[in-house]
């Protein structure tokens, strides 16, 4: 059995929740700005993060939910331009503090920095939205606790393609089994068990209903001492939140 060397970070649902609050209102945001009478509700955002990257998201909304749209003959420069304004507005957001990490998130890290566990970020975001959350919540060196911020276009095939996953294992030239994924949606674990990298699941609001079973864990949340998790699936032997040792009982069985 390999000996666990890194932690893998999702961040948007995972590390904090970032969607219905971060996410979707920048998008909004950015819509108004441009003139469009778009306006994605909660319901809605739900159905679109079937695909993941807010440039492919926007494309995925106007072939499926909003046809009548008269697409301009430049339509990736269109959305890229929507898109580049949404980042400004969720960046904006991040620094007013809104959306704080998930219960656990932070005394995980601040545990595996302890251990000298090495920690890498894998997710499909936007590297300026890396930044921003990781900025506004655990201070302003933070990022450079991570050997590798795997985001974005980085890899053209996102999640749930391996390719981010297979991306990050490759620059810290370690093997799957030698690390451990930490995701919240179908789409990431899609991506973390296709590159074959055990993964724990902490569900939320939009993906409590997913199919977790290729999961080794699946909890309600990290959690911590005062503020327990509530298991959905998997064998916590006895723990009643989520620290690294019972990181490295998941990852060992
Ligand atoms: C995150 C995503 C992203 C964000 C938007 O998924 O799906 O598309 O919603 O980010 P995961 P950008 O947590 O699996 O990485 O707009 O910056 O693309
Ligand atoms: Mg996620």
């Amino acid at each position: 059995m390999a000996t666990l060397q890194a932690l893998l970070f999702d961040v948007d649902g995972t590390l904090a929740d970032t969607e219905r609050d971060g996410h979707r209102p920048a998008f909004n945001m950015a819509f108004e700005e441009a003139g469009l009478d778009w306006n994605w509700d909660e319901a809605l955002y739900g159905k679109l993060l079937e695909v993941t990257g807010g440039k492919e998201r926007i494309k995925f909304y106007l072939n499926e939910f909003n046809t009548s749209f008269n697409k301009p003959d430049n339509l990736d420069e269109f959305v890229k331009g929507l898109h580049a304004a949404k980042t400004r507005f969720y960046t904006q957001l991040m620094a007013e503090g809104k959306i704080p990490l998930r219960p656990g998130v932070e005394n995980l890290i601040n545990e595996a920095r302890q251990a000298n566990m090495r920690m890498a970020v894998v997710t499909t975001t936007t590297p300026q939205n890396v930044t921003a959350l990781l900025e506004n919540t655990l201070g302003s060196d933070s990022e450079s606790w991570f050997e590798v911020i795997a985001a974005g276009d980085i890899v053209p095939a996102k999640k749930p393609a391996p390719d981010i996953y297979d991306w990050a294992l490759e620059q810290m030239d370690l093997k799957p089994e030698e690390a451990i994924a930490f995701e919240d949606s179908s789409n990431g674990i899609k991506s973390s068990a296709a590159a074959n990298v055990k993964t724990i699941i902490t569900i939320n609001e939009y993906t409590k209903d997913d199919d977790f079973s290729a999961a080794d864990l699946v909890l309600d949340q990290m959690g911590d001492e005062s503020n327990g998790f509530k298991v959905l699936s998997g064998n916590v032997d006895g723990h009643s939140f989520l620290n690294l040792e019972l990181v490295h009982k998941v990852h060992a069985a």
